[in-house]
């Protein structure tokens, strides 16, 4: 008996080659899980205790975002103002803008305040279908203040019915009290920091900024390899601004991924596809900051590299609570096909989260994290910008579309 049969619908199981669409199909949920998936006409026989009807609706898998920086204090939109009218981002730096003025704002709030902001950005997310959420640490940068981040990270499940996924980025920057410092830092991230996040189990992977601007290769190596021994898997901000070849780091640490990556060369598309890396593209964060190159989407789809698209939800660079305006930016401003950009936000996103077995396509055994969404087309779901779409969504079998609290 399962316990609840959709019928009347679409599904872009994405499961196989673009959409890997079944139209007329039928989907069974039992016990959390996918029971069965197929064309309507093929259904074994089976009761269930509830039928849902959808009307001739879509079901993919609930988006995944899977690189988000969803916690954090106040806004920088003040900042952003100034920018506008005028004033570089040195000066605002120099005036104690920037990241660490988010530092600032996230060491200030408690763990309470910071679960409340981050869990109505997330419930905005899960409003265009979300069901899995990454959130990094990153803005405490002391030991303290990215426990309580990452504290905060992990009640936004309860509180916006969303799979919260956490990566501690303690290498984020360089924080204020540590500035003449810096080996400093990096000693108290990888033998303090990391072993206390594992201990506590606050986070599976460890990310770090690998950038002119944040963190040396060497530097990075450090952090990369200190999760390792802790038994943690690895992450890495690389080649956003500039190519410093973290890519080819991470993949010599077998990073689940590697993200951003408009400056990535040729060496480091190979290293990926021998380590099996996703490459994490942020068009969002491209857009806000008005950059110029693009990612080599084309020599990473020749390579066979999986691309996952994700918000890179954060007060700088990413003001984005919108997965299907993620998805459209990878289409318009990438050239990603829409199947291919929904793929970075299901299966491949489930990869760089090392959760393929568990989600991101529609298939028999994999949890039941569905999104039911009010289109003609799957296509529809990039295409359309501000558009509401989304009709239902289910998080492990439970039906959580409108969820409040
Ligand atoms: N890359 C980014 O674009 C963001 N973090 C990172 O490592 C910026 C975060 C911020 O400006 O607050
Ligand atoms: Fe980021």
């Amino acid at each position: 008996m399962w316990d609840i049969l959709l019928i009347d619908c679409h599904a872009a199981t994405m499961a196989g080659d673009g959409y890997a669409a079944i139209r007329d199909a039928a989907i069974a949920l039992e016990g959390g899980h996918i029971a069965w998936v197929g064309p309507v006409k093929e259904r074994p026989p089976g009761e269930a205790r509830q039928t849902r009807s959808l009307n001739g609706a879509w079901v993919t898998p609930g988006l995944i975002d899977c690189h988000t920086h969803l916690v954090f204090g106040g806004s920088r939109a003040r900042e952003w103002e100034q920018r506008a009218k005028g004033k570089s981002y040195e000066d605002i730096a120099l005036a104690g803008g920037g990241i660490l003025s988010t530092v600032r704002a996230t060491r200030e709030e408690s763990e309470d305040a910071l679960a409340q902001s981050a869990s109505g950005r997330a419930r905005a997310m899960a409003a265009q279908g979300t069901t899995t959420i990454e959130i990094k640490s990153g803005y405490g940068l002391d030991l303290k203040a990215e426990i309580k981040m990452l504290r905060a990270a992990g009640r936004v499940a309860q509180l916006a019915g969303v799979r919260i996924v956490r990566t501690f980025l303690g290498a984020h920057a360089v924080p204020p009290e540590f500035k003449d410092d810096r080996k400093a830092y990096v000693d108290l991230v990888c033998n303090e920091m990391i072993p206390a996040i594992a201990r506590e189990r606050l986070a599976q992977a460890v990310d770090a900024f690998c950038e002119t601007i944040a963190f040396t290769p060497a530097e990075t190596e450090r952090v990369l390899a200190a999760a390792k021994a802790r038994g943690l898997t690895v992450k890495l901000h690389a080649e956003q601004l500039s190519d410093s070849a973290g890519t080819a780091l991470a993949a010599r640490y077998d990073a689940l991924s590697a993200d951003h990556l408009e400056h990535l060369s040729d060496a480091g598309i190979a290293a990926m596809k021998q380590s099996g890396t996703v490459a994490v593209v942020l068009p969002c964060a491209f857009y806000f900051l008005r950059e110029e190159r693009k990612p080599p989407i084309g020599k990473l789809r020749k390579a066979g590299v999986p691309i996952a698209v994700a918000t890179d939800c954060n007060p700088g660079t990413s003001p984005v609570m919108s997965p299907l305006t993620a998805l459209n930016m990878a289409c318009t401003l990438y050239g990603l096909a829409p199947d291919e950009a929904l793929a970075g936000m299901t299966r491949n996103a489930a990869r760089a989260l090392g959760l393929q077995q568990e989600i991101g396509t529609l298939e028999r055994g994999k949890s039941a994290d569905l999104a039911i969404w009010n289109v003609a087309e799957p296509a529809e779901l990039a295409y359309w910008i501000g558009a509401d779409v989304l009709c239902g969504r289910y998080l492990e079998g439970r039906s959580v579309h409108g969820t409040k609290s």
